[in-house]
């Protein structure tokens, strides 16, 4: 265990010890030791570890040393794993609730005989806690005020959503005259498709300016720290943003650190050491010695080649740069010293869409305005698929209405009004049984056909799998639309065997769409890498519903890019001949 590490265990004990109702001057050493142990060097900590030699520093006595040696010798501390063990698990949650500390949760717990925050809900609407002695009614409503915003700030947030928030505040730091350098890392950077919070690295020469500014924005809900170099907010609508200044030598190095993964990290951090080396958010330095990484930094030796960019960065140990979008850990290290990453997929490399609605279904917008929209982006096609009958909540089509929209289609690609073609198809009901919502004799007069489940989604996971793989195999299904019907942070997806239906996908030669509505970004980027290596089409759908939907595309290219997917490995990257062409053989091999 790190310092920082072994101190928050001490923290969080003497918090616990707080929550049993324990003596305050046992609280108290824990608290001291973790400032103790904040303040020693790595090297230090693990001298005096070494040496038996912990008791010599003020501060720490026999017992707090003894559970140093074992944090630090085992990665694991048992006292701790038991006192944890034995306070309700409902109490340790309270903590989180702004405004309430251990004292209070256990004069909850003692009067009250509140265990959970259900529990302490329960008890405030009751008045049961205004009742209480040193509570009263303030105290209450703040109380469940705590308990409405802990389910809101604890909500991560779509990367569609935050973004333009980040790109806001990049763009009034990168404006700042102290400012040389800015970039949002983390999650964000990364492309995931939800985030916790922001992250900003900043090079600024004087960081005091940078911080007023950042602590100062409007739509800041609250400021949750303050330092001379760092500061956090809170913005009201819950997402939080974290600021770092660092000095102009350090920015890559943080730059690189702040945008993780964790797991990237750590193995960058063993790469570095099996060369000697030590990489840190500060710096890299020769590995070894007593001198912290933040000492050693500029003081020569293989680090001393200070790069400026991260390309330089990876250069200095032997790697190709890596995309922020591939670095989770999975691969991409070893990739990256085998040669050149893959070239992944671009915005810029996409032609037009599959998976599109008009006002004839749910959509918001005529056949000829998604098509304007669509020439305005300067794609070369537009494929429409409203819903079919079977999808009576979204006004799904008819065989009538769908053949009444195939010739409008027809005819408006006739009509050379527009430069961008539109292609005639469906998103078609995947029914109960794996039977697709219209006939072959409807289906043949398609150009293509999106099958999707949207009703009994509730089936076990056999029942599922085998349903979409039958719909998969009938032979007017070109592509499986949304693999699980998830909705990020509001939905789990149905239950269904990922691989058994990528295997039928790709014996069958369909395409699994990767729908970019940036709530569903399904099917999920964890697997296509995987999936694309052993032959399945992709394609990166809008499924939008208004012309505006159409940029949703983006956040489609952020998760094929995460799942290493090439322009070849997207159908909506081909020319305007090359997908009719495959459309045809597609129809021919029926
Ligand atoms: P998020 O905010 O939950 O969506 O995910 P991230 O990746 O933005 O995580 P965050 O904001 O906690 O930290 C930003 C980056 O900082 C993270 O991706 C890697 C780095 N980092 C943070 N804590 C640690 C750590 O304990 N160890 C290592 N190796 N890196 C860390
Ligand atoms: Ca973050
Ligand atoms: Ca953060
Ligand atoms: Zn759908």
């Amino acid at each position: 265990m790190t310092k920082q590490e072994i101190a928050g265990i001490l923290d969080e004990i003497a918090i616990l010890l707080e929550l049993k109702g324990e003596n305050p001057f046992k609280v108290r050493a824990y608290q001291a030791g973790a400032r103790v142990v904040e303040t020693l060097e790595e090297a230090e900590l693990e001298r005096l570890t070494r040496d038996g030699e912990l008791e010599s520093i003020k501060g720490i006595g026999e017992a707090l040393a003894r559970k140093i040696s074992e944090m630090r010798g085992t990665g694991g501390l048992g006292f701790y794993d038991e006192l944890k063990a034995s306070i309700p698990p409902g109490l340790i949650e309270m903590l989180q609730i702004p405004g309430l500390g251990p004292k209070k949760i256990r004069a909850l717990h003692d009067k009250c005989g509140v265990t959970d925050i259900p529990g302490l809900t329960a008890a405030c609407q009751s008045g049961a806690v205004a009742a209480l002695d040193g509570f009263g009614e303030k105290t209450q409503e703040k109380i469940l005020a705590g308990i409405r915003n802990r389910e809101i700030y604890g909500r991560r947030h779509l990367w569609w959503d935050a973004r333009p928030v980040a790109e806001a505040i990049l763009e009034g730091l990168r404006a700042l005259p102290q400012v040389r350098r800015a970039e949002a890392a983390g999650s964000l950077r990364r492309k995931m498709e939800t985030i916790g919070d922001l992250d900003f690295i900043v090079a600024a020469g004087d960081a005091a300016p940078v911080v007023a500014w950042f602590t100062s924005q409007p739509g800041i809900g609250e400021v949750t720290a303050r330092g001379e170099t760092k500061a956090s907010v809170r913005f009201a609508t819950g997402l939080q943003a974290d600021l770092r200044i660092v000095p102009d030598e350090q920015f890559v190095f943080a730059l690189h650190h702040f945008t993780g993964s964790k797991d990237h990290n750590v193995q960058m951090r063993q790469r570095a050491l099996s060369q000697g080396l030590s990489l840190s958010e500060w710096g890299l330095a020769p590995a070894g010695g007593g001198e912290s990484v933040k000492e050693k930094v500029g003081k020569g030796g293989p680090g001393a080649a200070a790069p400026t960019t991260e390309k330089e960065l990876f250069a200095l140990l032997g790697l190709r740069e890596i995309p922020p979008e591939l670095r989770e850990g999975l691969g991409e290290i070893e990739a990256a010293e085998a040669g050149p990453l893959p070239r992944l997929v671009r915005r810029g490399d996409l032609r037009g869409a599959f998976h599109n609605h008009t006002n004839a279904s749910d959509g918001h917008n005529t056949l000829a305005e998604m098509a304007g929209a669509a020439a305005r982006l300067g794609w070369e096609y537009l494929g429409i698929a409203d819903h079919s009958k079977s999808s009576r909540q979204a006004n799904g089509l008819s065989e009538d209405r769908l053949m009444a929209q195939v010739a409008a289609i027809r005819s408006f690609n006739a009509s050379g009004k527009c430069p961008t073609r539109l292609f005639a198809g469906v998103e078609c009901d995947i029914l109960a049984d794996g039977q697709l919502d219209f006939d072959d004799a409807t289906l043949a007069r398609l150009d293509y056909a999106v099958v999707s489940v949207h009703n009994a989604m509730a089936q076990p996971e056999e029942v599922m799998t085998a349903r979409i793989i039958r719909a998969i195999e009938n032979p007017h299904a070109t592509m499986l639309g949304h693999l699980t019907g998830r909705l990020l942070l509001r939905r789990e997806g149905y239950k269904v065997d990922a691989g058994k239906v990528i295997d039928a996908a790709i014996a069958n030669g369909v395409i699994i769409e990767l729908n970019a509505s940036p709530q569903r970004l399904d099917m999920d980027w964890r697997h296509w890498r995987k999936a694309a290596e052993r032959g399945l089409l992709c394609s990166i759908n809008p499924d939008a519903h208004e012309i505006a939907g159409l940029d949703y595309v983006e956040a489609g290219v952020n998760a094929a890019r995460k799942g290493w997917l090439c322009p070849e490995n997207v159908l909506n990257t081909r020319t305007l001949a090359e997908v009719t062409a495959w459309l045809d053989a597609k129809k021919k091999a029926r």
